[in-house]
């Protein structure tokens, strides 16, 4: 496995490359170009200048999190052929700068729903939170409250742009139930799958976050069926998964030790976030630090579910809380996430030499 950390750019983050580099035992960045919208081409010049700063820096740039897909695509509407067309190139322009893994998603409208962004632990950290009851309200009310609690930073998968025509974005879906997406999503893969085998690009598509329907918007990678379903209809090394313990793990149904390690067999996981949740009632959980004893998930089982099974892809801590004094983007703060590496570096290091 290689270690990894997210990283939006020196234009969007106060964490600096260096700091990144000072972390022992992070080798990569997980980058992007946060600025270029859904649907448009990535330019080569753009890339190349990514790559460069990442490398002068003594980090690689394999994995990128997230080329986002056109909203026309989850609904099938017949521009989506250019879309399509625009993301192939994009595949094509990122493998001619060496980049392995495309990590995406396939949600309607959100990327990711919390209902609380500076959820304050009784230690005094920060954390991102999710309640069943803080949902119960208008989506723009949404909107408008994750706007308001992001500390001035834009959130991925939350544009202010497209989610200002959030009305409308509902109204564009309101025929799309699961069958329709599930079909609008293997027209995609059916597409695109074949450009990543002849570039030798892996596509790993991140699970739901929750992994269950809000607002009557359809959820498509949400359990063991779903991933299983990805994996066959397009049957391909390049098709492959995010796998997001703790998306998966929202839903206490999923048993995601299992779904590891199903899905690691079987040479489907190109890139691991790791993180742990903490569930409060029911389905209310909050981010909790990495630790086992901090939340509700085992991570000794997590990571040796993905050593025991061959995993040797990418990973990274997914988020991390506010801790020390840190302000910056919600669930993105660098000392966390530095935790987290060590952490499970630590557990990595312990179940390779007990073998
Ligand atoms: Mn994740």
């Amino acid at each position: 496995m290689e270690m990894t950390f997210r990283w939006y750019g020196s234009d969007s983050e106060k964490i600096t490359l260096e700091q990144v580099k000072q972390i022992p035992g992070a080798k990569g960045i997980v980058g992007t170009l946060f600025d270029i919208p859904a649907g448009e081409v990535w330019p080569k010049d753009k890339i190349k200048e990514l790559k460069e700063e990442i490398e002068a820096a003594g980090l690689t740039l394999k994995v990128i999190e997230s080329v986002n897909v056109h909203d026309d695509i989850k609904i099938g509407l017949p521009s989506r052929d250019k879309y399509i067309e625009n993301y192939k190139a994009t595949i094509r322009n990122l493998a001619e700068y060496g980049i392995e893994v495309i990590c995406y998603n396939f949600m309607p409208i959100f990327d990711w729903i919390k209902t609380d962004l500076n959820y304050k632990l009784p230690d005094g950290s920060y954390t991102l939170a999710f309640e069943e009851a803080g949902i119960d309200k208008e989506p723009e009310e949404i909107v408008k409250e994750v706007e308001a609690s992001s500390g001035g930073y834009t959130l991925p998968g939350w544009e202010p742009e497209r989610l200002e025509h959030v009305k409308y974005l509902f109204e564009s879906y309101k025929d799309v139930n699961e069958e329709v997406l599930r079909a609008n999503f293997e027209y995609f893969l059916k597409a695109i799958i074949p450009t990543c085998e002849e570039v030798g690009m892996k596509m790993a598509v991140h699970p739901d976050d929750p992994p269950y329907s809000i607002f009557n918007l359809p959820r498509v990678v949400k359990n063991r069926e779903d991933l299983n379903w990805l994996c066959s209809v397009v049957d391909s090394p390049a098709n492959g998964i995010t796998l997001c313990t703790g998306s998966i793990a929202e839903d206490p149904t999923n048993d995601v030790y299992e779904i590891i390690s199903e899905f690691t067999k079987r040479d489907r996981i190109h890139f691991a976030h790791v993180r742990n949740i903490c569930f409060t009632e029911g389905r209310d959980f909050y981010e909790s630090a990495h630790l086992s004893t901090e939340g509700s998930l085992d991570m000794y089982r997590i990571m040796k579910a993905l050593y025991d099974n061959g995993f040797d892809g990418y990973i990274r801590p997914d988020h991390g809380r506010m801790i020390w004094g840190e302000t910056g983007r919600p669930g993105y703060g660098l000392y966390d996430r530095a935790l987290g590496i060590t952490y499970l570096n630590g557990l990595w290091e312990a179940l390779n030499k007990s073998c």
